[in-house]
């Protein structure tokens, strides 16, 4: 079978090769095997809500123009967005839950394996959250703060927004919010109400759902705030670290785990036993001891707070095993492929699932909970180890292929290097760049790899376009996976690629930062729930300003949205007033009041909309021209 490798990254192109030789079949065949993919689910137009159905509407008018029921394509369209939103808020904000009840329990001492490393973000954040911190000891503070997070999943007061996003964005944006009736007061609630509003026989009404659902992205933008917050006050606010991206990461003469999912709880574990089981790799034989690598978002995470390198990011998770060096891959939630343990079958490759509810057919299960951290990350550690033993070295294929990236720039990380800048007004050198025009506007990369695009290749084209208009780049997610990897997340890429302006800039605050040279042209903000981290810093540059959201030159980019969390973060986004750019076709053009709604009515409603343009040369110029748009609007 001719496999069409739909990928822009030289390591995909270089072990597609031996899946093919293997007989694996890999994403990319899947793929092909899709071939055609049904139009009415392309449209939106499927609905399966009941067992009445399935039912679908003839986009062209000459079949039903109504399900069963009577729904018509536009309730039908919009009850299947508004559940992809509730979807992306439930996946974030679980991920929040267990952070905060960790956090709750290392308050009370309940968690060895666990501290607060942080204790200067774990006050910063008690006082954004207005709780009293005097007097209090960290733990009693972390108590307090997890209780308090805890409260957005408990609050039954519709009146009453959820605490996290009420500290996190700027008041104009919230009374906005407020009078449209979307905004949070408790998470959970807003997840379930999606789901019973959508139910057979409730909400019909597209423009009602719709913004149902957008209070299901906001609920996700509150549980990622928290997600984020909380986890560097327990595991470190990334600060700049080098690092290399790309599966040329994987080292043959070690022991390799793989890191993939989210959930820092699990990975950070793994990153500390690792160190301390060091020398039992190096007894097992492997003179490099234990490498740990990362994929996705768990890989962002242990990338920008322990400069541990990236091996890749969704689309190529399978390549990892394919190297046939990988000893192991562990996982705990979202977007990991069912496929892997099919694959490492192939190979000697242990793959583990860590998370009672995230289980895989084939894969190996080693139970975690915070409880038993240690122990777990011990005793998968050790099979990665034993896996070693069997590794077969005709077929170790380690392709050369890695880049440098410099990653891990938080909010905080941001305001430390402009304080080299200002030390009394950091953001003052921020806002004077963008008034001059050395910085034209801000944009933030985020969200997946797609199989509707070639992969990382839209995030390139349309980063170049907008840095070489003297644009500042953020990214998050499989997006920064996708810089890192292709060397766009370092200073080299500043030089090449960045305008006059923009390069001066960087230059200026790097030098100042003691990094010898330019900040990155991209700057690394971490995985998808750290989406938030920009939002902090749009927030703050508002708040000076006096404007709201939608007044800055801001914009976002999804170029291969995939998930139903990237459809919740688009969501929200457009929800806090930022023109945001999908790459990938969202499945609402079945209905025209849906795709007017969002690309036409919600400019009214929230001043963000979806822009939706896969071409990434004409999504480049769009953007820039939606940022020149805004300065005009702030009259310079
Ligand atoms: O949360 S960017 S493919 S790995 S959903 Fe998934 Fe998309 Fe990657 Fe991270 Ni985010
Ligand atoms: Fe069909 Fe209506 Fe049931 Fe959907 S809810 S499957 S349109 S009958």
């Amino acid at each position: 079978m001719e496999i069409i490798v739909k990928s822009s990254d030289d390591a995909v192109a270089a072990l597609c090769p031996v899946a093919e030789s293997e007989g694996i079949a890999t994403v990319f065949d899947r793929y092909k095997a899709q071939q055609p993919q049904c139009g009415f689910g392309s449209l939106g137009l499927c609905c399966r809500i009941c067992w009445k159905g399935p039912c679908r509407v003839d986009p062209f008018g000459d079949g039903p123009s109504e399900g069963i029921c009577g729904a018509n394509r536009d309730t039908i369209v919009a009850r299947n967005v508004a559940r992809m939103m509730a979807a992306g808020a439930a996946a974030h904000s679980e991920h929040g839950r267990h952070i905060a009840l960790a956090m709750q329990r290392v308050g009370k001492g309940e968690l060895p394996a666990y501290q607060i490393r942080d204790p200067k973000k774990l006050t910063a954040i008690a006082e954004r959250l207005q709780i009293d911190t005097k007097d209090k000891s960290v733990l009693q503070l972390a108590h307090d703060v997890a209780t308090k997070t805890l409260e957005d999943y408990q609050n039954q007061d519709h009146h009453k927004g959820c605490h996290w996003i009420s500290a996190s964005v700027p008041k104009k944006r919230l009374d906005r919010l407020a009078k449209l009736g979307v905004l949070p007061h408790n998470i959970d609630a807003t997840v379930a109400q999606i789901m019973a509003r959508t139910h057979i026989g409730c909400d019909a009404e597209p423009g009602n759902v719709f913004l149902g659902g957008i209070k299901g992205a906001l609920a996700d933008f509150n549980g990622m705030s928290l997600a984020t917050e909380l986890s560097d006050a327990m595991f470190g606010t990334p600060a700049p670290v080098v690092t290399e991206a790309n599966i040329g990461v994987i080292d043959r003469q070690s022991v390799n785990i793989a890191v993939n999912g989210h959930n820092p709880l699990l990975s950070e574990v793994i990153c500390d036993v690792s160190r301390e089981m060091n020398q039992a790799a190096i007894d097992a034989g492997a003179p490099g001891g234990i490498n740990i690598v990362g994929i996705c978002c768990t890989g962002n995470e242990v990338m920008m707070r322990h400069g541990v390198p990236l091996a890749t990011n969704y689309l190529s998770q399978e390549m990892a095993i394919l190297t046939g060096a990988l000893d192991a891959m562990v996982v705990d939630v979202q977007c990991i492929m069912p496929s892997l343990p099919q694959i490492g079958d192939c190979f000697h490759t242990e793959v583990i699932t860590t998370m009672a509810d995230n289980k895989m057919q084939g894969a190996r299960h080693v139970d975690f909970c915070e409880d038993n951290a240690t122990a777990t990350a011990r005793k998968v550690i050790q099979f990665a180890i034993d896996a070693y033993g069997r590794r077969d070295a005709n077929k170790i294929n380690i392709p050369d292929i890695k880049r440098t990236a410099v990653v891990g720039f938080s909010a905080e990380a941001v305001m430390d290097a402009l304080a080299q800048v200002d030390a009394v007004d950091p953001l003052k050198p921020l806002l004077d760049h963008i008034v001059t025009g050395n910085i034209q506007g801000i944009a933030l990369f985020a969200g997946c790899n797609n199989t509707q695009s070639v992969q990382d290749e839209s995030y390139q084209k349309i980063a170049k376009t907008l840095a070489a208009n003297n644009v500042l780049l953020l990214a998050t997610g499989c997006g920064a996976g996708a810089f890192a990897k292709n060397g766009l997340m370092n200073q080299q890429a500043t030089e090449l690629y960045a305008g006059e302006g923009l390069k001066a800039v960087l230059t200026a605050v790097g030098e100042a930062a003691g990094l010898n040279g330019p900040l990155p042209l991209v700057l690394h903000m971490g995985s998808c729930v750290d989406n938030s981290r920009a939002i902090t810093l749009a927030t703050a540059l508002a708040n000076r300003l006096n404007v709201d959201l939608s007044d800055l030159p801001l914009v976002a980019s999804a170029p291969e949205a995939m998930s139903e969390k990237a459809v919740a973060i688009a969501s929200w986004s457009v929800g806090l007033g930022i023109p945001t750019h999908l790459g990938t076709m969202p499945h609402v053009t079945g209905s025209q009041v849906v795709t007017e709604l969002m690309t036409e009515g919600t400019k009214d409603l929230f001043g963000g909309y979806y822009l939706v343009e896969t071409d990434p040369d004409l999504a480049g110029e769009k953007l820039v021209e939606v940022i020149r748009n805004k300065r005009l609007g702030l009259g310079i």
